[in-house]
């Protein structure tokens, strides 16, 4: 059976100013805990850095045109915060805003709606030097940005997204050190955790006092579904949701960390980074939750088993990033799998809206991020990518269900709308519906963007 899309039902594409953006060192931006990372030996596949990356920088009028082209409904970017506010305090840099003002104003101009993220993991590095995330004053600093930011883009951004997946900022990027910028510490990373939950609770008084249209305010998080092996394997289950999805849900939406989470920390940190009146503060309303999903991990008690490297579907680092749950094994996912080696679940998706719907009632979802990296390589100027367009059907048609079943889902983004700097892996993953050639520049709208375009004209989804 066809499914049919609701009118309201946002369709639109994603991308993160540091993976396509470029222009590194232009327009008065100063370096990021990205650039200092992807320019350190050893860090990212090959030695790949954003300094050209997708060159969106100078090529925004062809990539607001592309959006066009696609018929997007609202496009989801991330605003560099040292591109706006170089090394991250004091007066805003207007060469940096005026990039940004262009990219909103060519957007409003094609009938496509702002979607802004505060934070997409481009911390200014004189932040870093400071202490980074695992230091209160960066959640004050962040704050600061965003009520700057808002004041002068304010009047035109639809959603504004305090931060993209805070899991990777902190037990990425201070836990397993696989990420920016690379710690590998667990107390260092459950206490950049707090203060990223901090920094989210700050900005969102100041995002509403400084705009001007009423927009919507959210977080995004990227959760995980974590299945358990077998009967015994349900604690193992429960540790990795508490750490990846509850450690933010819980001070958020619930005005509390969850006991399970302290308890199975409590030999890692003894939590005195929590000050007094810390989650109320983070427990602000917002207007939206943002979900980003793109596979399931299957747990179990390694009991001595030698864990396996990144099966839990991130690049491995020095550390770990489940401090305390250091013990707990992933395993292989059966096939299919992308090229990232992640399992396509899409009824995974559907279960994880419904889920949020009920543990969270009357706040409304939205998919932020969705889609999958496979190899594609053009032929006489075609891109054939059956797997990509199949995986994003999928997981939208998963969604649409779900909001047929109760969910208030308000859309899906998918990810990415050009290929670009994949982190860890440098360029060597493509998420794209749109093809970039990294020599030439050239965008090329693959098989997998077609499919998309047409399901947002026509809004049915085939059976
Ligand atoms: O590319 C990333 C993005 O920056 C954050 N979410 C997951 C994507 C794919 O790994």
């Amino acid at each position: 059976m066809s499914l049919r899309i609701p009118e309201d039902f946002t369709l639109g594409a994603a991308t993160a100013a540091y993976q396509i953006e470029g222009a590194a060192r232009e327009g008065g931006r100063t370096a990021s805990i990205w650039d200092t990372f992807s320019h350190t030996p050893g860090r990212t596949l090959d030695g790949d850095t954003g300094d050209v990356a997708a060159d969106h920088y100078h090529r925004l009028d062809t990539d607001l045109d592309l959006m066009a082209h696609l018929g997007l409904d609202a496009y989801r970017f991330s605003i560099a915060w040292p591109r706006v506010q170089p090394g991250g305090h004091g007066a805003l840099n207007p060469a940096g805003i005026a990039f940004y003002s262009r990219l909103v104003d060519g957007l409003l101009a094609r009938g496509i709606a702002p979607v802004a993220t505060l934070y997409h993991w481009d911390l200014p590095q004189e932040l870093e030097d400071a202490g980074g995330w695992p230091q209160r004053e960066t959640a004050v600093r962040f704050a600061e940005y965003a009520a700057r930011t808002v004041e002068v883009l304010g009047d035109r951004v639809a959603i504004w997204t305090t931060l993209n997946e805070p899991w990777c900022s902190a037990f990425l990027g201070y836990g397993s050190g696989a990420h920016a910028p690379g710690r590998a510490d667990g107390a260092s990373a459950l206490a950049a955790m707090h203060h990223l939950n901090l920094a989210h609770g700050l900005a969102v008084p100041e995002i509403r006092r400084a705009a001007r249209n009423s927009p919507q305010v959210s977080t995004t998080l990227n959760f995980h579904v974590a299945r358990p092996a077998d009967q015994d394997a349900d604690d193992a289950a429960r540790r990795i949701d508490a750490l990846a999805n509850r450690s933010f849900t819980g001070p958020i939406l619930d005005d509390r960390y969850p006991d399970d989470l302290v308890r199975d920390t409590a030999g890692v940190t003894d939590w005195a980074f929590v000050e007094d009146h810390d989650l109320a503060l983070i427990a602000q309303p917002i207007d939206l939750l943002g979900v980003n999903y793109y596979s399931t991990v299957t747990v179990r008690d390694s009991d001595g088993r030698a864990p396996r490297a990144a099966a839990d579907g991130h690049r491995a680092g020095a550390g770990s990033p489940w401090p305390g749950s250091e013990h707990v094994e992933f395993l292989p996912q059966p096939g299919p799998l992308t090229d990232m080696g992640w399992n396509i679940a899409p009824e995974a998706l559907e279960e994880l809206l419904l889920r949020l719907a009920a543990e969270h009632p009357g706040m409304p979802l939205l998919v932020t991020e969705n889609g999958a990296a496979f190899r594609d390589d053009p032929i006489a100027g075609h891109v054939l990518d059956p797997e990509r367009g199949d995986y994003i059907v999928s997981h939208l048609a998963a969604t649409v269900r779900a909001r047929t079943a109760g969910a208030d889902v308000r859309g899906y983004f998918a990810w990415s709308l050009l290929d670009n700097f994949e982190w860890g892996y440098g360029y060597s993953k493509r998420f794209g519906i749109v093809r970039v050639d990294y020599d030439t520049q050239e965008r090329i709208v693959k098989d997998s963007g077609r499919r998309y375009a047409e399901l947002i004209r026509s809004r049915i989804i085939p059976s």
